[in-house]
């Protein structure tokens, strides 16, 4: 699409405000903010102030701030018009700037000419995203720390590893098996498996980045009267969920957030599963066990759910299969809690399902699919033509991840999650 086009947004979120942005970039947006501004922007211009007029019409007056390419957020000539707040200065003023030559921006179309001209990484994209849609503290605090370009620079150090050592796979394909030294396949699998290290380390911070900042989910599942809603109310503390000795008590699922050993837990109880008596429960039936689906953890209540956190509750009465523990007197609790945070941990190191996608959707994707093809390559060994295969493979994931290699998708699914003006 016309990457050379000058185009223009409103950068601030609509509605009431005080100044509102609108920022212009591309060969010509120097030439518009001066045909708006009416002067010449003599080259030591950083900003000013101005009457912005167009056709002979005040559209609004405001301050210019001028960034010559390359040093501007995209890295094109940009210029920003901070307008007066409200919708119909900034519209106005984007209205000129339209009629001027430019063309409304894509979302994300203006990070996304930082990133297509080496302003910024994949990371630091994928770090600006993260930032606007922070919803707490925490999730901004990790956001903003990922846009100092750290994470770039370790993941540009990752593709070079792997490309050297492709380079090296790469020489032993060319030349005859004498030539080569007899340490050769001894020092080429260390090396595919401290790269393979280290990928899985940087995947594992990235997993553990996500569950921060989105928090778990950790499903109580199992049979009705269980004891799901006393456990829910013994973690928590409160008497959030109603208990009572009729099975089939909970028909919607309840959920709480908590804290689990440092990590943000969304804590839901279900309805219990079973053949239900009517179609409520049934639909209660459903959501548990689409919740089941897609938990992070499942603690399992005296029932058989694969891959689930086994425990035994009401151990005052009777002890059973699994962890025991009791709602009633909190024996067993402190041990759960020690459990769901075991598994979190677990988790963040090993991943869920493990299922590669097909194409690199977001920066873990891509570790992952590298992690995968540098398995192969080192199971591959001896066999050089696999090994490098698998490198190669790796070296191509990384390199998107490093933001050396990209395809359109790529740039279509990370640039399609930002807002009109970024
Ligand atoms: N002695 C004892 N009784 C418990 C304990 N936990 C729950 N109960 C009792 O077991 C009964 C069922 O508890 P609930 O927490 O409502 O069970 P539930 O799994 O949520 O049941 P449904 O919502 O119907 O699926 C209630 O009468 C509770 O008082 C426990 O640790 N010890
Ligand atoms: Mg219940």
């Amino acid at each position: 699409m016309d990457e050379r086009a000058t185009i223009a947004a409103i950068s601030t979120a609509p509605g009431r405000g005080g100044v509102a942005v609108v920022r212009v970039s591309g060969p010509d947006a120097l030439a518009i903010a001066s045909a708006l501004a009416g002067r010449a922007i003599g080259p030591g211009r950083r900003f000013f102030h101005a009457v912005l007029r167009h056709r002979g019409r005040v559209l609004d007056d405001g301050l210019v701030l001028v960034f010559r390419a390359p040093a501007s957020y995209t890295g094109e000539d940009v210029v920003e018009f901070q307008t007066h707040g409200g919708t119909m200065a900034p519209r106005r003023v984007l209205d000129a700037c339209l009629e001027c030559g430019a063309r409304l921006a894509r979302r994300g179309e203006f990070t996304q000419r930082a990133f297509l001209n080496g302003r910024i990484g994949f990371s630091e994209a994928e770090a600006v995203i993260d930032l606007i849609d922070a919803k707490t503290e925490r999730a901004a605090a990790d956001a903003a720390a990922r846009l100092d370009g750290a994470e770039n620079r370790a993941n540009a150090e990752l593709y070079e590893r792997a490309l050297d050592l492709s380079a090296r796979l790469e020489h032993a394909l060319d030349v005859s098996e004498d030539e080569l030294p007899s340490s050769y396949l001894a020092e080429t699998e260390s090396a595919v498996d401290g790269l393979l290290q280290a990928v899985a380390a940087a995947a594992r911070r990235l997993r553990e980045g996500k569950i921060l900042r989105e928090g778990a989910l950790v499903v109580l599942a199992g049979p009705p009267n269980a004891g799901k809603s006393s456990l829910l109310n013994a973690l928590l503390g409160e008497q959030r969920a109603i208990v009572s000795d009729v099975a089939g008590t909970t028909r919607d699922s309840i959920e709480e957030w908590l804290d689990i050993d440092g990590w943000p837990v969304r804590l839901v109880d279900t309805a219990g599963i079973r053949e239900a008596g009517d179609a409520i429960e049934a639909e209660g039936v459903r959501r548990a066990e689409e919740l089941v689906a897609c938990a992070d953890v499942v603690v399992a209540l005296d029932a058989d759910l694969p891959g689930s956190l086994r425990i035994h509750s009401k151990c005052d009465i009777s002890r059973g299969e699994g962890l025991n523990v009791s709602a009633k007197t909190g024996e067993g609790l402190d041990a759960l809690r020690s459990a769901i945070a075991a598994r979190l941990a677990e988790k963040a190191d090993t991943g869920g399902t493990g299922a590669i996608p097909s194409k690199a959707e977001t920066g873990l994707d891509a570790l992952l699919a590298a992690g995968e093809a540098l398995r192969l390559a080192r199971d591959g060994l001896p066999d050089v033509v696999l090994a490098a295969n698998g490198v190669r493979k790796a070296a191509d994931h990384l390199g998107r991840l490093a933001g050396r290699v990209y395809s359109d998708d790529l740039l279509e699914n990370l640039f399609s999650r930002f807002c009109v003006g970024k």
